[in-house]
């Protein structure tokens, strides 16, 4: 039994469609992050920077913290999505995810649609490297079917919770064919549409 320590953000996401992809037993603790549940000691301990997602491994006795190191324990554990002979590939894309395409569509979530009119250098800051980003991936998806080549990785996994939140980005999705068949292809995986909504709140995967 895994113990998923949760909040519904592109990050939280990332571990509930793991969990559904590789169908294992799991439970969700919510953490209330406007709460401040995230700062409570005992979370501490298992998240030291104070961050969903993490996760408890009963069985195994281990906790885990960083979406990136869960996605690899995950995998491992699994046999599933982090295949042994692209691991290279499967690393490039999973650490753009958590270098460069999560923290900067963050920050273009907190200027754009969380604050706008606040700072005019951050909102154009970040919309330019969002697009950017966009840009990119669709560049890049015109020559591989996912990420990290033809099968479907933790590094697809990992990005599609941000991209999931297109809506609030106002880049137009639909005009990067490559990045919106991606989406797409992705967000008919039944594991996705369960994963997504794994609070069971009716929450739909925003479409193209
Ligand atoms: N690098 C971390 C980022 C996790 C993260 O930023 N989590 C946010 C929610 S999406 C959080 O817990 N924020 C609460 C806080 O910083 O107080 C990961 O990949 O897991």
């Amino acid at each position: 039994m895994i113990e998923l320590f949760y909040a519904s953000t592109p990050n939280g996401r990332k571990i509930s469609i793991m969990l559904e992809e590789i169908k294992f037993d799991y439970k969700i603790t919510e953490i209330n992050l406007s709460k401040g549940d995230q700062f409570n000691l005992n979370f501490r301990k298992i998240s030291p920077l104070s961050k969903i997602p993490a996760i408890t491994d009963h069985k195994n006795k281990i906790s885990i913290s960083q979406s990136g190191a869960i996605l690899i324990y995950l995998a491992e554990l699994s046999g599933k999505f982090y295949d042994a002979d692209n691991r290279i590939s499967i690393n490039q894309w999973l650490m753009a995810q958590m270098g460069d395409i999560g923290p900067m569509l963050g920050q273009h979530h907190q200027f754009h649609h969380f604050n706008p009119g606040k700072s005019k250098f951050g909102e154009e800051r970040y919309f330019n490297i969002a697009k950017r980003i966009y840009k990119d991936l669709d560049e890049h998806l015109s020559k591989s079917n996912f990420l990290a080549g033809k099968n479907y990785s933790i590094a697809d996994i990992s990005t599609f919770p941000w991209i999931a939140r297109h809506n609030w980005h106002d880049i137009g999705l639909k005009n990067y064919k490559n990045l919106s068949k991606w989406y797409e292809t992705i967000s008919q995986r039944p594991a996705v549409i369960k994963g997504y909504d794994c609070l069971k709140t009716g929450e739909k995967i925003p479409q193209v």
